[in-house]
């Protein structure tokens, strides 16, 4: 069996996704996915003049032999673009390989350790009221967790405030929007959120909360301290997390759960977060990590310390990226939870696919394979529009974590 083209494909149905389809001798096809958000081109090009020219006649079924071809063949290691391509090229690889043999991916990966994939959703608001509305409004959809993101008074343009209800999307200019932060106001604003969540909805719903990189360490230890009260299932992305080992200020001063990960390319990114204990959930996804090949890897060393998984699901995830986490999040035993903002239908047009919500949880469907698809005829009718993500400055002007 050979693999006979490798075409990547752009469309922006609403926002970009890279698309790789490889084709085999057989007849037999599959799709991986290579979008990153705001850094599109990067990895086409890594893509087209750097990895496709290699698939060309290898045997699509040795999905680990290319995984580490595409690793240890760049020389150069690791790092978003490269590990973007390597995950597009093992998504595709693993939906082939099962669909030759008739079954949906979990089957492949070992089968189901549950009978759904409990998702959050992402309720946000302009101010305190306005999220707590958007919250029950989740409720009311059937969502069992829910993120909490709020303007706050005197920050103009907080991070995880949307324009729509049910649609949030960062990467919203052709160069990337400036927003302001400042810490003292977050901090003194966000546990009043939480105090007044659990005030109108009781202890049910599991409340999420993610920081997304603004704190240092200590404050971030200062914060999950004063949510202790309000019972968060976690927070995420409390100070950045290039050095591992600031996580270990954090966790000394709060019992608050821990997630991160969402940025991470590989194991290594997480190896010292992990075996030290110092994270609950680890936040790596099928696209951002490397494919289904590493991040196996990953969760099943997470495994042996207690952290369970909790993939990154925002919309710059594409429904080949959603599909195929949640054949990975129905078989992988420490699973958490899944992150889960809704594609336009626009998006949903472009890729048919097999999952399915009800009752706040995902399912990956039955179809064989990762269960989703592309339509080449309508993802043409979507040309490639430039949008990056915002970037971050404090109130005097130095620029910060976005
Ligand atoms: O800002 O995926 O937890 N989710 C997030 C996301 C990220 C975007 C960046 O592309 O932090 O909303
Ligand atoms: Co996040």
């Amino acid at each position: 069996m050979k693999i006979v083209s490798a075409k990547v494909i752009v469309t922006c149905p609403g926002r970009n996704f890279v698309t790789l389809k490889i084709q085999t001798d057989q007849g037999v096809y599959g799709i991986g996915d290579a979008t990153l958000n705001g850094r599109e081109l990067s990895v086409v090009s890594y893509l087209e003049d750097h990895v496709v020219p290699c698939l060309i006649g290898k045997d699509p079924r040795r999905i680990e032999d290319i995984w580490q071809y595409l690793y240890r063949g760049a020389y150069w290691r690791r790092g978003p673009v490269t590990m973007r391509a390597i995950a597009a090229v093992d998504v595709a690889l693993w939906d082939i390989k099962a669909k030759m043999a008739g079954m949906p991916l979990y089957d492949l990966l070992g089968g189901k350790s549950r009978d759904g994939v409990m998702v959050y959703g992402h309720a946000n608001g302009a101010d305190l009221e306005e999220t707590v509305d958007a919250v029950g409004r989740y409720i009311d959809l059937g969502y069992k967790a829910i993120r909490a993101q709020s303007g706050v008074p005197g920050i103009e343009m907080a991070y995880g405030v949307g324009r729509g209800t049910l649609h949030y999307e960062p990467a919203d200019a052709a160069l990337p929007t400036e927003t302001v932060w400042d810490t003292r106001k977050y901090l003194n604003f966000a546990p009043k959120l939480f105090e007044r969540l659990r005030e109108v909805y009781g202890p049910e719903p599991r409340l999420l909360h993610d920081v997304h990189h603004r704190l240092t360490p200590i404050e971030a230890g200062r914060l999950g301290k004063a949510l202790e009260p309000f019972d968060l299932f976690w927070m995420e992305d409390a100070t950045p997390a290039e050095n591992q080992e600031a996580f270990r200020l954090i966790r000394q001063h709060t019992t608050t759960p821990l997630a991160v990960g969402e940025i991470f390319n590989t194991i290594w990114d997480c190896k010292d977060l992990i075996q030290n204990q110092l994270i609950d959930y680890i936040r790596a996804t099928i696209v951002g990590a490397g494919g289904v090949t590493h991040l196996r890897r990953i969760a099943d060393f997470a495994a042996l310390y207690q952290v369970r998984t909790g993939c990154h699901g925002a919309t710059d995830l594409s429904p080949v990226t959603m599909g195929t986490a949640l054949h990975f999040d129905t078989w992988v035993p420490n699973f958490g939870i899944q992150e889960y903002m809704r594609h336009t239908e626009e998006t949903d047009a472009v890729f048919p696919h097999a999952y399915s919500f009800a009752d706040g949880f995902l399912h990956p469907g039955d179809a064989p394979g990762h269960g989703v698809d592309i339509d080449e005829d309508l993802a043409a009718k979507h040309p490639y529009k430039p949008a990056y993500l915002p970037v971050a400055r404090l109130t005097d002007g130095t620029m910060w974590n976005w």
